[in-house]
């Protein structure tokens, strides 16, 4: 009997008890409710600032917008739900991949390893003009020069809509082998991470939801428990 392979999908749910804000979470505090605290104007949706259409319109409102995010995680700290994948990451003798699309730190602070962010990284710079990345902390202005080309042009290291997710490729070949996915903490909203449990459904793998409410794709799982990720996922871990 071989070890079973798991993939596991993070969301912003996970990090909610961390106090970092979600996108459309009915319960807690969304970025919509706080916008002001991350410099973002009322007539703003936050999908609007997550496009590369925002970046070169207004550079400084979404360079802005990250920098806010960017500083609160010093406010932030990993909660159970993190360090209970941080532990399934150090004992599990099979295959496993932590696929999140938070942005934040929280996975890495709480010790997982095998671990990638689709939609990029907040410590992270990349540069548009020689695609190098730069681990970055504090603010990250318009106009910063590239460390490795120099050319001005460093920009956050964020998946926008329209962008391609990073990843993919072992994101895709991790499902085809999951016997297990697990989507945590997420609303099912956003492609081509809402589309996993398809795949893997597909592909013959058993699937799980954890998520406070039910969410856009609960139908697709063959099991959905609903409550907080610092309860559920501790459960489900141990
Ligand atoms: C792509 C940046 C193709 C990081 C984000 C038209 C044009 C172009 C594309 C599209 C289009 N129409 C549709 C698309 C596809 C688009 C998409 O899906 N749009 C949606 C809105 C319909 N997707 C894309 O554009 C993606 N790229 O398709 O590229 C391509 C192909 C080839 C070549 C080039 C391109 C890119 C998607 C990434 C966008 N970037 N953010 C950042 O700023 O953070 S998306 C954003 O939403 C975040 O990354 C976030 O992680 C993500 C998903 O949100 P969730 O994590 O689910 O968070 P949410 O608040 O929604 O839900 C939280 C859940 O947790 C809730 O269910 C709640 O109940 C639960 N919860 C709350 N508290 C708790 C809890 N659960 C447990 N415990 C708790 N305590």
């Amino acid at each position: 009997m071989t070890t079973p392979s798991l993939v596991v999908l993070t969301g912003a749910g996970l990090s909610a008890e961390s106090g970092i804000p979600t996108f459309r979470s009915t319960a807690g505090v969304t970025y919509w409710d706080v916008r002001d605290r991350f410099g973002v104007p009322q007539s703003y949706t936050i999908e609007e600032v997550c496009t590369p259409e925002a970046l070169a319109r207004d550079p400084a409102l979404v360079h802005g917008f990250y920098d806010a995010r960017r500083a609160a995680l010093g406010e932030a700290a990993p909660n159970a739900a993190h360090r209970a994948l941080a532990r399934l990451d150090a004992a599990w003798p099979g295959d496993l991949l932590i696929v999140t699309q938070n942005v934040d730190d929280l996975h890495e602070r709480a010790g997982t390893r095998r671990l990638v962010h689709m939609h990029g990284a907040l410590r992270s710079a990349l540069c548009a003009a020689c695609d190098e990345r730069s681990d970055w902390q504090g603010d990250l202005p318009p106009g910063t020069p590239c460390p490795a080309c120099g050319a001005p042009a460093l920009r956050p290291d964020i998946v926008f809509f329209g962008e391609m997710p990073y990843a993919m490729d072992r994101i895709e070949a991790a499902l085809a082998g999951a016997d297990l996915f697990v989507s945590i903490g997420t609303s099912g909203a956003v492609y081509p991470a809402a589309g996993f449990v398809q795949l893997a459904r597909a592909y013959g793998a058993d699937t799980l939801e954890l998520n406070l409410e039910r969410s856009a794709g609960s139908d697709r799982f063959a099991e959905s428990r609903l409550g907080p990720a610092s309860v559920l996922v501790p459960d489900w871990v141990d």
